[in-house]
């Protein structure tokens, strides 16, 4: 029987939560970044061994990478885009050589998760991420003040963001402003305001047609690489998966995903199944997309959000929300059945609860919600495996 490779995101020696708590957590796989090396330079064979050797210390194997960053030039394709890309072939040729074989890429615009709220009360006193609309409108229209931006919305959304704006106080406004561009954790970058529009106006001229173009001539540079060296890449979806801020987006449903498939065959091409952030439109049916692209799931993000009829969401328990959990578990089951393999998932996020909610965390990163999380899946998984698969 082939089981999930439990696995867990670690930021490294400053995370507040450490090896040892992983290990307790019952995870055996680390999932990792070396958040230290700026984007776009070489990940050198010694900087990559050296990790591997920590977490192998604390009797953990760290068997992904999220993420080796795609640089912003290589995404507008401007300036030093070619080195870049070099860099990206010879990131993963040293990560093979040290047998680390899996790697987590992302192709969003600027930023990479976006939510407007990191401590969202739910009514067990825990706190959740969430996006809410009306808040996110609102930092567009009267915060960033985006060139544009009034032509993006209705005239309702327009004055539902604004009455928002005026019940917001100045600490409010402020934090919006931080959770919008200061960097959730893995982003690597963090924009003032001047920074964040000029970083916005290098895509003036790029469409979802010409960023996706992008994102395949990339890929046709580096898939063959990885092919050769044994390395399979997971381009995680857009977090959350519709545009935001007048960006261009290209993988937020199944037929986006397809689309990459059709134009670079390479086997290395898979996907990042994160059920979270596909998850947010009604119209990704989960299940169907882990039969569907098996054999190239590479890695997979399991958690749940609960949207509403305004368009806001937010994460909900694992095994609650939108998300049908038995389903997808069961799809993930069969197929790691079917290729003989394990995949690696983690629990992706996890409320500030009990302990955590006295102590400072990366936001979704916090210890105990993201234990709660993987308990939960790993009994969901231990229950269907042994009613469909055993003996
Ligand atoms: C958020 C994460 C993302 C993800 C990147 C992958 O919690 O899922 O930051 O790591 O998009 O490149």
């Amino acid at each position: 029987m082939y089981l999930c490779k439990q696995s867990w995101r670690w930021y490294g020696p400053d995370d507040p939560v450490s090896l040892w708590d992983i290990r307790q957590a019952g995870a055996t796989d680390v999932v990792h970044a070396l958040h230290h090396i700026p984007n776009g330079e070489v990940w050198s064979v010694e900087e990559i061994g050296r990790r591997k050797r920590l977490i192998a210390e604390a009797g953990l194997v760290w068997s992904v990478v999220e993420s080796v960053p795609v640089h912003e030039q290589i995404k507008t394709r401007t300036g030093d885009y070619r080195r870049y890309t070099e860099n990206y072939k010879q990131t993963l040729r040293n990560l093979a050589a040290c047998g680390i074989r899996c790697v987590t890429y992302n192709f969003m615009p600027v930023l990479d998760w976006t939510r407007t709220d990191l401590a969202y009360a739910m009514p067990d006193g825990s706190r959740a991420l969430r996006f809410e609309r009306d808040a996110y409108v609102a930092f567009d229209l009267f915060i960033l003040k985006r060139p544009g931006a009034e032509a993006a919305y209705d005239d309702e959304a327009k004055e539902r963001a604004r009455r928002r704006f005026e019940r917001m106080s100045v600490a409010e406004k402020n934090q919006l402003t931080r959770n919008m561009i200061a960097g959730l954790p893995g982003s690597e970058e963090s924009f003032t305001l001047r920074q964040f529009q000029e970083a916005l106006d290098h895509y003036r001229d790029i469409d979802a047609e010409q960023l996706r173009q992008h994102l395949i001539l990339f890929l046709e540079e580096i898939a063959p690489v990885a092919d050769e060296v044994g390395v399979v890449l997971a381009i995680h979806p857009d977090d959350p998966p519709f545009p935001i801020l007048g960006l261009p987006r290209i993988l937020s449903t199944a037929e986006d995903f397809r689309r990459l498939v059709a134009a670079v065959p390479c086997m290395s091409n898979g996907l990042c199944l994160c059920t979270g952030s596909f998850g947010v439109r009604a119209d990704n049916d989960l299940p169907a997309m882990m039969r569907e692209f098996g054999d190239r799931v590479h890695f997979v993000h399991l958690r749940s959000t609960q949207r509403d009829a305004d368009g806001n969401f937010f994460e909900a328990n694992h095994l609650e929300g939108d998300v049908d959990m038995y389903e997808m578990m069961k799809a993930l089951l069969e197929v790691e059945q079917r290729r003989k393999v394990s995949i690696p998932v983690r629990p992706d996020h996890g409320h500030r609860m009990v302990d955590d909610l006295k102590k400072k965390s990366n936001p979704g990163y916090s210890c105990i919600g993201r234990l709660r999380g993987l308990a939960e899946l790993r009994g969901l998984e231990m229950g269907i495996a042994r009613s469909l698969y055993s003996e």
